[in-house]
């Protein structure tokens, strides 16, 4: 419900002493720049975000990036509206264009009438700003539009980075009233895999020139993509790569029923064949209705999120006071061999 009455009397609680939930140095350095929102305040600010205040939407974006303990009301307040958007996520290595596949598609989305949100994830960067994957979205005709709102994220290594924050800023999203969200981030290492396990559908983009064919293989992309994207169709050497991925896929074995990725060529640089794309992701959409596989992947995708803020708890528990912490006096009795580590685990969780 969209009522408005959030709009405009959106209160920021400063002090440490306004949040809720448990303290711990990163928490509270969180509340010292001023990021904590009382509970109160935190239904008001996810009003005002489905509102469409921008403003408000990149506070609570930045809760989910900051690790803020005020993430907590503010959850509690997303839940009864998320839920509903369609998760898209793109994946592949640097340069292959997702920024640009992903300006094209918003396009497309919003031509259609849909509001879309841009995640642009950089797992490689410890650092605040995350302006590294978001720029070259960011410049594009899009800033100005209201029914877009696109946010760079860096982990920023701590409570567990990226499979903590990022599940809960999709969400915010999501409850914000967005209708598609696009989740960008650089496949390096085991990070798309772990934003694959957010998207709805995960698209993996090549382009010709950057040895994916060989990488595909090596990172196990081919089981996370729903739909492969060959993009720069328009330089020498994409119908190569198309050819290589349709061997290597022809080869992969397949359970009966289970979906088929399709293979889409473009050229996100002038939009040719992002048409085809938006059309082969509704017809990925509709599967994933149709046999149930989008409940699955939603349930999964619930657990981990649940895993993450649960194992980010019993970590902040366990260690986040330094001195005070029972850690440095457990240690100093396994080192010395007077106490076995499985033992000391076991007091420590046991507190
Ligand atoms: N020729 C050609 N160039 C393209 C196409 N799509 C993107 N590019 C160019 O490729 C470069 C990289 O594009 P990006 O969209 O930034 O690629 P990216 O995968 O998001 O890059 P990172 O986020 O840095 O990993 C840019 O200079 C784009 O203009 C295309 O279809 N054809
Ligand atoms: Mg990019």
């Amino acid at each position: 419900m969209r009522d408005g009455s959030g709009a405009g009397r959106t209160v920021i609680v400063g002090g440490g002493a306004a949040l809720a939930g448990t303290a711990g140095t990163a928490m509270a350095a969180t509340a010292a720049a001023g990021l904590g929102v009382a509970g109160t305040d935190a239904a008001a600010l996810v009003a005002a975000a489905r509102d469409g205040d921008s403003r408000s939407l990149a506070r609570l974006v930045s809760l989910a990036e900051n690790g803020s303990p005020a993430l907590r009301p503010v959850m509690r307040a997303v839940a009864p509206y998320a839920g509903h958007a369609r998760v898209v996520g793109l994946t592949g290595s640097p340069g292959v264009g997702k920024s640009t596949v992903t300006g094209a598609l918003v396009r497309a989305y919003r031509s259609g009438g849909l509001r879309v949100g841009v995640l642009a994830i950089d797992p490689t960067s410890p650092f605040s700003g995350g302006a590294l994957l978001g720029d070259r979205v960011r410049m594009t005709e899009h800033a100005t539009d209201t029914g877009v709102f696109i946010r760079s994220m860096a982990s920023r290594g701590h409570l567990g980075g990226l499979s903590w924050s990022a599940p809960q800023a999709l969400r915010i999203l999501d409850a914000a009233g967005f209708d598609v969200i696009c989740v960008e981030t650089v496949g390096v290492g085991q990070a798309e895999v772990e934003i694959a396990s957010l998207a709805d559908s995960t698209l993996v983009i090549l382009a010709p020139g950057m040895g994916d064919s060989i990488q595909a293989a090596k990172a196990g992309i081919l089981e996370i993509a729903d739909l492969f994207v060959v993009n720069k169709a328009d330089r020498p050497g994409a119908h190569d790569v198309e050819r290589d991925l349709r061997n290597m896929l022809a080869m992969a074995p397949r359970a009966p029923g289970a979906w088929k990725p399709p293979i889409i060529s473009t050229c996100a640089a002038s939009g040719d064949g992002i048409g085809d794309l938006v059309a082969r992701l509704d017809e990925h959409w509709a599967w994933l209705g149709e046999s149930g596989e989008l409940d699955r992947r939603r349930v999964t995708r619930a657990r981990e999120e649940i895993s993450a803020i649960a194992v980010a708890s019993i970590r902040l528990r366990i260690g986040a006071l330094p001195g005070e912490s029972r850690l440095d006096e457990l240690s100093g009795l396994v080192a010395a061999g007077k106490l076995d580590p499985y033992s000391a685990a076991d007091e420590l969780i046991a507190g």
